[in-house]
């Protein structure tokens, strides 16, 4: 049986690729913040229903002692490396924890695999916010980095480290550049969510309005859970090699808006504040990406459209605001 360990086994894609690992067979294990242990109902909601399937360790990204103990008990087979400060505007706020988590969290996970399990496979989890500034579009794998956060800066170095592990060492260590990447899950900050949940409470009548920021911003969005059997491919490689996962056609905030208030039965015109608050000072205008080398190489295509997952999102916040949802009030929204 294979040995798994994944960092960010509570988050969105965490808890994905857990069950994507369990359907195969893997013995899978994740690295979790002692703070999720303490507050099992929130922090880890996302798994609970497969807590008795998986084994969670506590340890911090900051600490390379609680990483190389994990990994030198569990000499794991695969890592995935998930976990990070991931909310590009909060990169902005606090530059400093952002880049320096980061990025020494991920040292510290391919310096101990070195040390205590050089032959494990590792997935680092790139970013299309390494683009940035994009000369070119669609961006691929070939297209120059020209990150706009401190939250891009840290997903460019962790890909430029795990390419330096590849080469220098030999190890199997490959980075998924992987564009916006949505579902039921995802974390109550990022937009797509923000939408999701506004829709759901203002149709049932427990808000009125929604505050957002750029409407113009133009994203690549897919579904997380085709996104999370791109990263498992990646691993099942011959050879070690740096992808990325798109769907290949954008769509702007404000297309996000309109499709999600429709669902739900709405005008989103009636309810908008448009809030410089939620501007960023340095913005990712558009970002598109092209597979060709996933689907080539990895066989990989996504498989849920752009409608197909705005209603998910929509349908699965109304479920849970109406009280259908499985989570108390107060539940959903602490510890993306
Ligand atoms: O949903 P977002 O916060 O995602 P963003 O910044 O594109 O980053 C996400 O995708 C990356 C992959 O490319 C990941 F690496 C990263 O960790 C994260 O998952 O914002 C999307 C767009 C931005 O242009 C933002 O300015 O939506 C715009 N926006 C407008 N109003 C807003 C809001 N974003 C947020 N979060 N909140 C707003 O009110």
């Amino acid at each position: 049986m294979k040995k798994a360990i994944i960092t960010g086994i509570t988050g969105q894609d965490g808890s994905y690729l857990a069950e994507l690992l369990l359907e195969r067979g893997y013995e899978v294990h994740g690295v979790v913040r002692r703070v999720a242990l303490e507050y099992p109902r929130s922090r880890m909601r996302r798994i609970l229903h497969i807590l008795d399937r998986v084994t969670l360790h506590s340890a911090s990204l900051e600490s390379y002692a609680s990483l190389f103990n994990i990994i030198a008990d569990l000499r794991p087979d695969e890592c995935y490396h998930l976990a990070a400060q991931s909310f590009v505007s909060y990169s902005f706020e606090d530059e400093f924890s952002t880049i320096q988590t980061n990025l020494n969290g991920t040292h510290y996970v391919l310096s101990a695999l070195k040390r205590l399990a050089p032959q494990c496979r590792f997935y680092f989890a790139g970013s299309s916010e390494v683009f940035g500034n994009v000369p070119v579009s669609p961006q691929n794998e070939d297209t120059p980095f020209h990150p706009r956060s401190p939250y891009g800066i840290s997903k460019m170095a962790g890909v430029e480290l795990t390419r330096n592990y590849r080469e220098a060492y030999g190890m199997f260590a490959v980075s998924g550049i992987l564009f916006n990447h949505e579902s039921p899950r995802r974390g109550a900050e990022f937009v797509t969510r923000k939408i999701s949940i506004a829709a759901a409470r203002i149709s049932l009548g427990l808000e009125r309005e929604i505050r957002l920021g750029n409407l113009d911003a133009r994203r690549d969005w897919g579904h997380a859970r085709d996104y999370v059997r791109a990263m498992w491919l990646m691993l099942q490689q011959d050879e070690p090699r740096d992808y990325v996962i798109a769907t290949g056609r954008t769509r702007s905030v404000r297309d996000f808006l309109d499709a999600a208030f429709t669902r739900a039965g709405l005008d989103y015109r009636e309810h908008l504040v448009v809030d410089e608050t939620f501007y960023r000072p340095a913005e990712v205008h558009e970002l598109c990406g092209d597979a060709a080398r996933a689907r080539d190489g990895l066989g990989w295509s996504p498989t849920v459209g752009f409608r197909e997952l705005v209603h998910e999102m929509v349908d699965s916040d109304i479920a849970l605001f109406s009280g259908r949802g499985g989570l108390a009030p107060g539940e959903w929204e602490v510890g993306s």
